[in-house]
């Protein structure tokens, strides 16, 4: 992703002090550190839902916060996890109603958001997803059977976070933000170029945890970006009763960094405002916070009925801005996205989708005690009792059987 920040305003050549600061991005930018950390009076929009370049005086931009329509070839790349990412959704869904998964929450429109979330990322940067965002952790290159091994109910997570900076997809809500604030502290202390992000639900803002780490990153300007996703619900809970501010990217400038909204839906303008929070928080400009404008269009879980609780007609009015179909009109005006490449990505959504299935079909092989072996190091004498009971109750059931 290039850098937009246009050049720093001619001067005497001296360098700017703390030319790491906001500030110093603020003045880079030609306009005054408020206008920098408060976000654009509109949220940034580049591509209209019926897939046409906006004009300029409509994208929502300012002075300081220009953002230029990614490449072609940007958007393709990041399309193919679109497809992919649609696919496993139903996929997944398929596999909860007939029991092989205990549950997924659904990422059906907001692909754009957590596509982006992932590519705008260097190889050496920390993605710190929730359990929405697993076509996120798709998108990042982890193995779609390693990903879905959560949702099937065991232990453990399935990948190594390590292997591609992906920590786990965080259920208890916030706490991936604290992790990707401290990653970051400890890149910072060792002098390594890492920049972390972390994903959070518009729910997930009204945490204590969102606080002390928007505080904790702004005060010692870590490269952190912090990316909200606001769906306009946590669970039945409409975003109305969730917040009275302005938007979520005003609660930045509060903290003292800065903040911007964008069409959650809009692939381009995603790329183009994440990829530049991600070039500030590098140059030392951060931290970010980013609020897509977006939309849970499915039930939270399949456990959930969202039907219950909001309008059909609702609903219907999100369907008009699918980010894919959106995309797919783009590309194709373009002449970016042939019939054959558009092709080529159903069959590999297809692939990844059969691979879900044959092995999510497969019978698991399930040790029961292996729930005792990685609670301690030592194991306490009540959890020894325990897991020898439950060895002898098995070993007298399989006397039975045989
Ligand atoms: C600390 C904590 N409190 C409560 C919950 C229960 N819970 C699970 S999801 C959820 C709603 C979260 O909504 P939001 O942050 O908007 O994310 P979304 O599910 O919309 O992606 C709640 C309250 C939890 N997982 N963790
Ligand atoms: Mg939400």
């Amino acid at each position: 992703m290039t850098s937009t920040s246009p050049a720093a305003p001619a001067g005497d050549g001296a360098p700017a002090p703390d030319a790491g600061t906001r500030a110093a991005a603020a003045a880079a930018f030609g306009i005054s550190l408020e206008e920098y950390l408060l976000p654009a009076s509109r949220r940034i929009q580049l591509i209209s839902e019926d897939g046409n370049v906006l004009p300029v005086d409509q994208q929502g931009t300012s002075p300081g916060h220009e953002y230029p329509l990614p490449s072609d070839e940007e958007l393709l790349a990041a399309y193919r996890h679109l497809v992919i990412g649609r696919r496993v959704n139903d996929q997944a869904y398929a596999l909860v109603r007939q029991g092989r998964m205990a549950v997924y929450p659904s990422s059906h429109g907001q692909e754009a958001s957590e596509v982006a979330a992932a590519v705008c990322l260097g190889e050496d940067d920390w993605l710190f997803p929730t359990y929405r965002d697993t076509v996120a952790v798709l998108a990042r290159g982890v193995d779609p059977l390693q990903v879905m091994v959560a949702y099937q109910g065991t232990w453990h997570q399935g990948y190594d976070p390590k292997e591609h900076r992906v920590s786990v997809q965080s259920t208890p809500l916030t706490t991936q933000m604290l992790h990707a604030v401290g990653m970051a502290k400890a890149a910072k202390l060792r002098g390594e170029d890492v920049v972390t992000l972390a994903m959070v639900g518009d729910g997930g803002t009204s945490e204590g945890d969102f606080h002390e780490a928007l505080n904790f990153a702004a005060v010692f300007k870590l490269p952190v970006v912090f990316f909200v996703q606001n769906n306009k619900y946590a669970i039945s809970v409409p975003f109305a009763k969730q917040s009275a501010a302005p938007s979520l990217a005003h609660k930045a400038v509060g903290y003292g960094l800065a903040g911007e909204r964008v069409d959650g839906n809009d692939l381009a303008a995603l790329l183009a405002v994440l990829g530049r929070a991600v070039d500030l928080c590098r140059e030392g400009k951060g931290p970010f916070l980013v609020e897509a404008d977006t939309y849970r269009m499915q039930s939270h879980t399949n456990a959930d009925d969202a039907t219950r609780y909001r309008e059909a007609a609702e609903v219907a009015e999100w369907e008009a801005r699918d980010p894919l179909r959106r995309m797919t009109a783009y590309l194709t005006s373009t002449g970016a996205l042939t019939e054959e490449l558009a092709e080529r990505y159903r069959q590999d959504a297809d692939d990844v989708a059969a691979s879900l299935r044959d092995a999510m079909n497969a019978e698991a092989e399930l040790d029961p005690l292996e729930l005792f072996d990685h609670v301690y190091t030592v194991q306490t004498p009540q959890l020894a009792a325990q897991r020898a009971q439950l060895a002898e109750e098995l070993s007298r059931s399989e006397n039975q059987e045989a």
